[in-house]
């Protein structure tokens, strides 16, 4: 192996260790449709370019998934925090590559529910790292969330009933980590036919920016002023 070569190789394996780095509440669920076979996640953070995120409609069974429906693979594009991303198991709403890993994605209406990972090595039934979260109708078709990492309420859902989504506010917020337990927290409005989700991108409340610059100048001024004097 030439110097180039050997260059390359250790950036790439540098790149790729240097993902998969996404934690519980990095994306949360804001919708599940039960009818249509789609979901919508908002980012909470900014996301990088080549995540590979694994999502399955399976139940978790205490330290892995069962088998028997659909587990899909979206690796991510650059995505900004408080962007809303609907996805299908063949498409979503910002681009990446979605591909179809093992079995059907099909959401039913007796309890299903999804989850969304991480893999130690990007392969969507290695040895899980992250469950970033989950939403579901009930615990009937989603499976225990025990060893998952995920707790009702904070990063996870049972919205209790067909087609669901999340109805609160999506700006106000200082930051976008405080909209998880908002999210998760909250009554969803479910319904027995499709809903048409809002599209409205989540956002922050920007810090007093202008206030502080202007203090800072005063700050300069007032040293300047203090060492011409001395
Ligand atoms: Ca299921
Ligand atoms: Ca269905
Ligand atoms: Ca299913």
């Amino acid at each position: 192996m030439n110097k180039i070569s050997a260059l390359i190789a250790s950036g790439a394996t540098f790149a790729a260790s240097s993902l998969m780095g996404l934690s519980v509440g990095s994306f949360a669920f804001t919708a599940v449709g039960v009818d249509d076979e789609d979901f919508q996640i908002v980012a909470l953070e900014d996301i990088s370019a080549g995540e590979t995120v694994f999502f399955t409609d399976d139940e978790w069974g205490g330290s892995s998934f069962n088998t028997g429906e659909g587990f899909v693979s979206w690796i991510t594009p650059t995505i900004s925090a408080g962007t809303v991303i609907t996805l299908t198991d063949t498409s979503t709403t910002v681009g990446g590559t979605v591909t179809s890993q093992a079995g059907t994605f099909a959401l039913s209406n007796s309890g299903d529910g999804i989850f969304l990972y991480q893999t130690s090595n990007n392969v969507y039934n290695g040895s899980v790292s992250t469950i970033i979260g989950f939403a579901g109708e009930d615990s009937g078709d989603a499976g225990t969330l025990s060893g998952t990492g995920l707790t009702i309420g904070s990063s996870a859902i049972y919205f209790g009933g067909d087609n669901g989504m999340y109805t609160g506010s999506r700006s106000g917020e200082s930051s976008f980590a405080d909209y998880l337990p908002l999210i998760y927290n909250s009554t969803w409005s479910t319904s027995g036919s499709a809903q048409t989700y809002s599209t409205t991108d989540f956002s922050i409340v920007p810090e007093p920016t202008t206030y502080a610059a202007i203090a800072g100048v005063l700050m300069l001024g007032l040293a300047a002023y203090r060492r011409r004097r001395a």
